[in-house]
């Protein structure tokens, strides 16, 4: 494994955001080691939701995810440390909330996750996507979307 760091892309999804799971998330994150270099909350619409998610755009639950992932405001946060994608999604836990409670209790999606689908926050899964999931949100691609908040360089 590297000993360089690395960045990640983390969402607390719309259920954690209006659950106010924010700050007790960000105080695990902080307390994991991660450095949270960018934040910013945006309200994702359809057209963001299916290019963020393209790789569901056919599956049966696209959309019910997309209606999940538009139902409010969600935070996107840039986090930084060695090995950050992988040890985020270990943090954050399985994808099944439900399953995450007897597996993971002490994952964030055993906090404040519902089930498969509601699962309360996002992980980058891979190098590549981390990079490309950050440039969505900072770079060019979601300048169309509606940004609420904005915390840079915090
Ligand atoms: O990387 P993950 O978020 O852990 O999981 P993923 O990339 O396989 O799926 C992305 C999101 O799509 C996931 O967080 C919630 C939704 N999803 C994945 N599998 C299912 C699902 N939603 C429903 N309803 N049913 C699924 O089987």
């Amino acid at each position: 494994a590297s000993r360089e760091k690395e960045k990640t892309l983390a969402i607390i999804k719309p259920d954690g955001f209006s659950g106010n799971y924010t700050g007790e998330i960000k105080r695990l994150i902080l307390l994991s080691g991660f450095s949270i270099l960018k934040e910013k909350i945006v309200h994702l619409d359809k057209e963001n939701v299916a290019l963020f998610y393209a790789e569901h755009s056919e599956r049966t639950f696209f959309p019910s995810l997309v209606k999940y992932m538009t139902s409010g405001p969600v935070v996107v946060i840039v986090l930084e440390k060695v090995n950050a994608i992988a040890d985020w999604r270990a943090l954050i836990g399985p994808t099944d909330a439900q399953k995450a409670k007897i597996t993971h209790p002490d994952s964030v999606r055993a906090l404040c996750g519902l089930n498969s689908e509601r699962n309360c926050v996002h992980g980058s899964d891979s190098p590549q996507s981390a990079a490309k999931e950050i440039s969505f949100f900072f770079g060019e691609m979601f300048s169309s979307g509606e940004v609420i908040a904005n915390h840079d360089e915090l």
